[in-house]
């Protein structure tokens, strides 16, 4: 960290020596996974920067907004309309909830054969190390999964925690369902806040997420290019970094790095082989600091050239329409939206798995890697439905099933490499 933070963190409340101890590993597991990559585009210093300051900076533009009277909202899905935190004049972070820190603490309060992503955010709340959750004048909940829904009531016991009540169908009860709680969010908004969300400020808090989901988007365009400009590590990283850096000064960044990687497919620059085997990865959202699958990938060679997840696709395919000029109107359109998602909580969900194609087509995928994180049944159920249509389609698939331990991590590597001599025979085949 480039300024001494610790004032800051023990004003927050966090445990100082468990938070050093989690500050010393991530700097290590950075440099191994991501410092070791060759002819990464210059860009991504500017995420190296935003990681080498991952408790330090970012926090500390929170902790001055809210020293000015502004409020901090977190999240942990792509439920929560970030356009409504923003049209409330307050800062919206995704919460980590990508490393196994605090799960002796967190299984003193839920089971341990729970999802390893909700184990996660309990025990970040429960061990106190994350400035994130800490900075947080709201968590916003939702009802998706059961574990997350339940733990949402145990993680009011410690926090101040709103819960919007998300559809599990699309049909129009549940449409109409759903806007009610974006407007019932948006009262929550204003309470929390003091302000009043009127059509403008909505329509600048839609404009404003737009243009992230657009940079994001450009930046995933390149990743059709053969050879591919830039990793699936560092891409990932971009993906996760959108959930707590702030909006416009990421837009503008992921932009410039969109501009690099539009010359150097321009110049046939590629981070890999041309004919390195392209793999799609679909299933459970990597949070930061999940680096584990797609660090195992592309040590293999392969080259990771999409994420069919809500750390990825899910979060920047649909855009908020941003035609209505009157508040009814935007907020119909904001719900619109996030109807749109295809989780796994949907039944049925027949979109994702048009939209598993779809990707398999547009960036000319050779595999698909399903990855599941342990005992989540929405992913782990829907595997069979994704098989099945991938295998039909002549498109090799890996089941994964994992939490965030590297206890796995041989064992996996070997299942990896073995799937991508698959894909090779596959394509021989082809040939
Ligand atoms: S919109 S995928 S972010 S719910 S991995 S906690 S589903 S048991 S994360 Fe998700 Fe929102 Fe859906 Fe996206 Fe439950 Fe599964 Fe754990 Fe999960």
């Amino acid at each position: 960290m480039s300024e001494d933070y610790r004032k800051m963190w023990e004003e927050l409340g966090l445990d100082l020596e468990a938070h050093d101890q989690l500050l010393a590993v991530i700097p290590q597991m950075y440099g191994d996974i991501y410092m070791s990559q060759q002819n990464r585009p210059e860009g991504m210093a500017y995420l190296d920067f935003v990681m080498s300051e991952i408790h330090g900076l970012r926090v500390k533009e929170l902790n001055d907004l809210r020293e000015a009277g502004g409020k901090v909202v977190g999240a942990f899905c792509l439920y929560v309309p970030e356009e409504v935190v923003l049209a409330g004049g307050a800062a919206c972070v995704g919460i980590c909830g990508g490393a196994d820190w605090g799960t002796a603490e967190a299984e003193k309060v839920l089971p341990r054969n729970l999802c390893p992503l909700i184990k996660s955010f309990i025990g970040f709340k429960l061990t106190k190390v994350c400035p994130y959750f800490e900075s947080s004048d709201m968590i916003v909940g939702e009802t998706t999964c059961d574990g997350k829904k339940k733990s949402y009531e145990v993680l009011g016991e410690y926090t101040n925690v709103h819960v919007m009540h998300t559809p599990q169908t699309k049909d129009d009860a549940s449409r109409k369902l759903w806007l009610e709680e974006v407007k019932k969010f948006k009262a929550t908004m204003e309470e929390l806040t003091g302000n009043t969300i009127d059509a403008a400020a909505l329509a600048q808090g839609v404009a404003t997420v737009n243009a992230k989901r657009a940079a994001l988007k450009r930046m995933n365009e390149a990743r059709k290019a053969s050879p591919v400009p830039i990793s699936g590590k560092d891409a990932l990283l971009i993906e996760q970094v959108a959930f707590y850096d702030d909006p416009v000064r990421f837009t503008q960044m992921i932009n410039k790095v969109s501009d690099e990687l539009e010359q150097r497919i321009a110049d046939g620059v590629g981070v890999a082989p041309a004919d390195a085997p392209r793999i799609l990865i679909s299933g459970c959202p990597m949070a930061i600091p999940n680096w584990k699958m797609h660090h195992i990938v592309e040590s293999t060679g392969a080259i990771i050239v999409g994420e069919e997840a809500c750390i990825g696709h899910r979060y920047f395919r649909d855009m908020v329409d941003e035609s209505p000029s009157d508040l009814e109107g935007e907020l119909t359109a904001v719900a619109d939206r996030y109807m749109k998602l295809d989780c796994a909580c949907f039944t049925p969900n027949k979109e994702r798995l048009d939209n598993i194609m779809q990707l398999v087509e547009d960036y000319k995928v050779d595999g698909v890697i399903h990855y599941a994180l342990q005992f989540c049944d929405p992913f782990t159920v829907e595997y069979n439905s994704v098989e099945r249509t991938l295998k039909y389609a002549g498109v090799p698939v890996l089941k994964i099933e994992t939490d965030y331990s590297m206890e796995d991590a041989g064992q996996l590597s070997t299942r990896v490499e073995a799937f991508m001599e698959q894909i090779k025979e596959t394509q021989g085949a082809i040939v």
